[in-house]
């Protein structure tokens, strides 16, 4: 089949590929790639493309431009995009499209790819694109898989690849447990160079999966499970790109000579890093990051509830637990049927029908695996020297076993492979990439995630828990839920497992999201993060005071990207131009992604004469 060349070569590695895998994982990666292209029958659509041309300019003008950055940046460092679409896989990603998209895979695409080595260079290609106002998406890797991977909000993009190039771990601090690093830094490369350097009071802090760039996972706001995994709370300085072509930095980065960037993350004045993350008001080039101190000793444990209705009184259980800190960590409570996915089986193995996947079958599989059946798997980790630990434990096992039928798994009963193995490596830092597993659930499988965010209570796990499982119901998709319980929250995540190359399992899956955004909506939930797709949509939601938030972001916006180059539509947020042109993708619109043309840049207005008043307003 057409995709066999692509299957055919190995897994890339540290440190040659700044993406690649580290040795330590090369022997799971190859399985894990084996694995997805078993399960693959989608064919790559063999047809050579002309660039998509981002609107607002004539073809012939972006090839030209075009040219123009390939003498700025180097002929080598600008790719067009004009070759068939590979989706390829986890370690070989594509930075063109979304690998994993739920539109039509035409949709959300680069008309080119371009790849800066400086911060410098990367002011020359804001400029570059001011200059022929051409719209541009940085991506640090373009792992932001199940919320958009490397594709770019507004179709014809230039995707600034940041990574390829600008991979440096700038500083790792061991004395002050911190660390600088560029855009291409993945939590697989920290890893790796911590250990390098015999670093081993340093623990970094990573995600399910730890392929994705430290800055773009950070900026996006996302989670890992150390006690430090809350990432924007942990970093420290940025150094960014102006959508104007200005470099500043943030916190202390901004006194010339000091060294406390990295330790104190405010600096003095207005604290301006938080409109860096989850926007499309700058190019993040360098942050800083904090490591967390080895603890001395860790210890993972996992309980079993057997029944959905143990889920209020176990949130009951774990929110003074985890707000005093005895619960130490960001832990997941899964649900059965992702445990059962999470063994890497195409659902096919336990299931021919067609619909939600019957409870008596996932219980059965779930029996006959090492962990047992059960409903709910509490994964968490105790730190510190075996008698701090000894404490915690025991006063979570009391607290535990007040729910009727609750287990206590003992890992010396299960086989290496064992999920919770991974979960043990990654809640002490140790990045993975055993998550991918459940992906396989479906032919050609392909992920995007709802992630509401909900206080620590039994009202409120069971009200989200009870509508994701009606909708999924309604809709024929197995439900995967796992709660990650941070501080004083919990992010919900239920991430819907689709067939990429099935139309109508894919409109049922965006249809199905749609709805559980705004069921959950009206309720008083709001997601924390999401995709592409959905960005109008959940930034719609956070509308209290008419819009009023939405307005402020605008208008930040505009001052500060007045041509409306930077990454338009991002979160939910468009420049002047963009707006009331139909860019906003909702249910309405349906799967276009694309708008009615731009507006003309603050100066073309006035060289040609035209008033912003003649264009669409703000509605
Ligand atoms: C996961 C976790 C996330 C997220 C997407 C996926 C992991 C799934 C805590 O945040 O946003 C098992």
């Amino acid at each position: 089949m057409s995709f066999a060349g692509e299957a055919s070569s190995d897994v890339p590695t540290l440190p040659g590929t700044h993406s690649g895998i580290p040795a330590y994982l090369l022997e799971k990666a190859r399985n894990a790639k084996g694995d997805v292209f078993d399960g693959r029958t989608k064919p790559i659509k063999d047809r050579q493309r002309l660039p998509v041309v981002p609107q607002g300019i004539e073809r012939d003008d972006f090839l030209a431009a075009l040219a123009e950055l390939k003498v700025q940046i180097g002929n080598e460092n600008v790719e067009i995009n004009d070759k068939p679409l590979k989706d390829g896989w986890y370690m070989e990603h594509p930075n063109t499209h979304d690998m994993m998209t739920i539109l039509d895979e035409e949709e959300l695409v680069a008309s080119a790819v371009v790849y800066p080595s400086s911060t410098e260079e990367v002011q020359d290609i804001v400029k570059w694109a001011n200059k022929h106002r051409v719209p541009i998406f940085p991506i640090s890797m373009g792992r932001n898989l199940g919320y958009g991977g490397a594709a770019p909000r507004v179709r014809g993009s230039v995707t600034v690849d940041l990574g390829k190039r600008m991979n440096k771990i700038l500083d790792i601090n061991p004395e002050d447990y911190t660390c600088l690093v560029e855009p291409g830094v993945s939590f697989y490369a920290l890893y790796d160079a911590i250990q390098e350097k015999g670093y081993h009071h340093l623990w970094i802090d990573t995600p399910d999966l730890g392929g994705g760039s430290v800055i773009g996972n950070t900026v996006d706001r996302g989670v890992g499970y150390t006690p430090y995994g809350d990432h924007w709370a942990c970093h420290s300085g940025l150094e960014v790109v102006l959508p104007t072509g200005e470099v500043i930095r943030t916190g202390m980065g901004a006194l010339p000579g000091n060294n406390t960037w990295q330790s104190f993350p405010y600096g003095f004045g207005p604290y301006s890093d938080g409109i860096f993350s989850q926007s499309n008001y700058g190019i993040v080039t360098k942050m800083g990051m904090t490591l967390m101190p080895n603890p001395g000793g860790y210890e993972s444990f996992m309980y079993t509830f057997p029944n959905e209705e143990d889920l209020a009184p176990l949130m009951e259980i774990i929110r003074p637990l985890r707000i005093s800190m005895i619960l130490e960590n960001v832990a997941q409570l899964r649900h059965v049927t992702q445990s059962v996915a999470a063994r890497g089986l195409p659902r096919s193995q336990f299931y021919s029908g067609t619909g939600p996947i019957p409870p008596d079958v996932i219980h059965a599989a779930a029996a006959s695996a090492p962990v047992g059946d059960h409903t709910w798997a509490y994964y968490g980790m105790a730190y510190g020297p075996a008698h701090i630990r000894a404490h915690k434990l025991a006063l979570v096992d009391a607290e535990f076993r007040k729910i009727a039928g609750a287990r206590k798994v003992d890992p010396a009963t299960l086989p290496a492979d064992e999920y919770y193995f991974s979960r043990d490596r990654v809640a002490a830092g140790v990045p993975d990439i055993h998550e991918l597993r459940w992906v396989n659930w479906a032919p050609n499988g392909a992920h995007i995630a709802f992630s509401p965010v909900s206080p620590i209570r039994g009202t409120d796990a069971t009200r989200l828990f009870a509508l994701g499982k009606r909708l999924h119901d309604a809709y024929g998709i197995d439900f995967f839920p796992a709660f990650c319980v941070g501080l004083r929250e919990m992010h919900l995540i239920v991430e819907i497992v689709f067939d990429r190359d099935d139309a109508e399992r894919k409109q049922a899956a965006l249809d199905c999201l749609r709805d559980m955004i705004d069921e959950a909506a009206a309720m008083g939930y709001g997601e924390y993060r999401t995709h592409l797709v959905l960005m109008d949509q959940v930034a719609a939601t956070y509308s209290w005071n008419d819009n009023a938030l939405m307005k402020f972001n605008e208008k930040l916006k505009d001052a500060l990207d007045p041509n409306g180059i930077l990454a338009p539509g991002r979160c939910g947020i468009w420049p002047k131009r963009y707006r009331g042109r139909g860019w906003e993708m909702t249910r309405e619109s349906g799967a276009a992604s694309e708008g009615d043309g731009v507006g003309p840049a603050p100066e073309a207005k006035c060289d040609q004469g035209e008033f912003s008043g003649a264009s669409h307003p703000y509605p």
